[in-house]
């Protein structure tokens, strides 16, 4: 196998293509927009980028419904544009990673034509049954509210997010074949790696009803089953062996247990998983329902997977995900210090850091005013299923406001003029009011800004085997439960980092657990008895006790 080290201590960069740049005026950002901002990435520090899915696609679900895996959707240019940017990132050293969405494709994807043709080649590519009278084959939701199942011809197949993603059927070994083809054609085109969608998800072992739940009624038959282990396992022996690449897989609902299965190093699976505890820690039941944001809910989270996965991805947000400045931070007052003390995290917790576009000058969530301003699919969805279970508009809209995707996904905020620099035409999802303050071209001018910020945390972690190797130790004193304090041990030092996750002061906190060493990093000029709001300290020391 070749060197994992490239992987582990390079940062990642995730680019949502739609949001991030647009070249042409189109209102929708591109890969030449992409291209363009490559020098800014490198300047960052950025080692690694991960592109969401840039396939053709008639973007039911934006691009992760796909429509030809070896195609570039023309919204975002040509396969010669995207030869450009793997050629122009390669001279950077800034190696690209790929969207693998297998669980489904889109319904206009030729395999699903032909498949609901009948056409006998392609029939089982995708999961087709009978009805049960009236109602569908079983029981199973969609993560995306409502039935799983949607009716074509006589029968019905079967679809876990929208009706315009059917899933593929992974018991037929054609399924493989083509996939196989499909990450060959990427590989060899140069790319490093692929971030693997929903890929516990993808093997089915039974099509039985599902025990009733309030959502995702049908998942003990699809997630991480065996036959998900043994099909991962195939990929790497037959394809990504072949290769100086990496895999990161987002893995729904996945426990630390089931984290080291997947990602173990003698029957490779995937490299590392994606995690979603510590994104849940305001969350009651599903993300729909949320309940109060408990600082201590979040260090639990963090500390159960640090101990208990020895190499996994470190990360805040996602196009999936609301800000987090707005979900763990601070959106006034403290707005710089709260994204410096969660960026502050992502670079010394153990593992390899994973940056979402914007998070690095702290953007916040969308300011949408109504359910019109907002596009994402699950959104809609989750809108007409609540309004069937008769929840008042209000209610609605307090729901969606808060946990909508598009709360990552307004667009990219470059400077403080039109449409934040984002695009010279109309944007395809509305421009943040906020990109007056909050805005790349002001954030570079601050040499004490967020990006500053992120920039030196990313060189700080290259340059220091003990963040980058060190043991992860919890140190948090349970007298300051919400005070996160842990340790990176190393053979040539310990690192101490404290973190006040409130907005509260915590009075002579220093007093009485004074830090030893010398400042790396800290997010307050002067020193302090006291612990302030989101107050961050990074120190290191040559020899402490533990
Ligand atoms: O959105 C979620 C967490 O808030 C999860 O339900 C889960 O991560 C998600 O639904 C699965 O996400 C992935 O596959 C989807 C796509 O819409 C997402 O953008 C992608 O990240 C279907 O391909
Ligand atoms: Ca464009």
């Amino acid at each position: 196998m070749a060197s994992d080290a490239w992987w582990k201590e390079r940062t990642v960069y995730q680019i949502y293509p739609r949001s991030f740049c647009d070249s042409n005026g189109d209102g929708i950002g591109d890969l030449r927009g992409i291209i363009g901002k490559l020098d800014y990435l490198k300047d960052l520090g950025v080692g690694i980028v991960w592109l969401s899915p840039v396939y053709k696609s008639p973007n039911d679900d934006n691009g992760y419904d796909i429509s030809d895996y070896t195609a570039i959707n023309p919204e975002f240019g040509t396969m010669e544009d995207m030869d450009a940017l793997i050629e122009k990132a390669r001279e950077l050293d800034i190696k690209i990673i790929m969207d693998l969405v297998i669980n489904h494709t889109s319904d206009e994807h030729e395999w699903f034509v032909k498949s609901a043709a009948g056409d006998s080649e392609y029939r089982d590519y995708y999961i087709w049954r009978k009805g049960k009278g009236k109602k569908p084959p079983n029981n199973w939701t969609s993560f995306f509210a409502g039935d799983a199942w949607q009716k074509r011809g006589e029968e019905y197949y079967l679809h876990l997010f929208s009706p315009k993603q059917p899933d593929l059927n992974w018991n037929n070994p054609k399924v493989y074949d083509e996939i196989k083809k499909v990450m060959k054609f990427w590989l060899d085109k140069g790319i490093a790696g692929f971030r693997c969608d929903v890929i516990n998800i993808i093997y089915k072992t039974s099509l039985a009803d599902g025990k009733k739940r309030l959502a995702l009624t049908g998942k003990e038959h699809y997630l991480s089953q065996e036959g998900c282990h043994r099909l991962l396992q195939r990929l790497n022996e037959d394809v990504l062996n072949d290769y100086d690449c990496f895999t990161v897989g987002e893995t729904v609902m996945v426990t630390p247990k089931e984290a080291c299965r997947l990602t173990n190093r003698d029957k490779r699976e995937m490299d590392m998983v994606f995690g979603f505890e510590h994104m849940e820690c305001d969350q009651w039941m599903i993300k729909w329902f949320k309940t109060k944001y408990k600082p201590e809910r979040l260090i639990a989270a963090l500390v159960k997977w640090q101990t208990n996965v020895p190499w996994n991805t470190v990360y805040f947000e996602n196009h999936d995900q609301p800000r987090s400045v707005s979900r763990f931070g601070d959106e006034g007052e403290y707005r710089v210090q709260s994204a410096k003390m969660l960026g502050g995290l992502l670079f010394t917790l153990k593992g390899t850091p994973f940056v979402y576009e914007g998070q690095e000058i702290g953007m916040l969530n969308g300011d949408f005013k109504n359910l019109d301003e907002v596009q994402d699919v699950e959104s809609h969805n989750v809108d007409k299923t609540a309004r069937r279970m008769l929840f008042t508009k209000g209610r609605r809209w307090k729901m969606i406001k808060r946990t909508t995707r598009d709360n990552a996904r307004t667009p990219m905020q470059w400077t403080g003029g039109k449409n934040a620099g984002f695009t010279s035409g109309t944007p395809w999802l509305k421009v943040n009011a906020n990109c007056a303050d909050i805005n790349v071209e002001a954030a570079r001018g601050d040499s004490d800004g967020i990006f500053d910020w992120y920039k030196n945390m990313i060189a700080l972690r290259a340059s220091n085997v003990t963040l980058l190797y060190g043991e992860f130790v919890d140190a948090t004193d349970k007298k300051f439960p919400r005070v996160f304090r842990f340790k990176r041990v190393g053979n040539d030092g310990v690192v101490t980092v404290v973190a006040n996750m409130t907005a509260k002061t915590v009075r002579d906190y220093f007093v009485k657990r004074p830090t030893e060493g010398t400042i790396l990093q800290s997010n307050y000029a002067d020193s302090s008895a006291d612990l302030r709001p989101y107050e961050f300290m990074a120190t290191m020391s040559q020899k402490e006790k533990i």
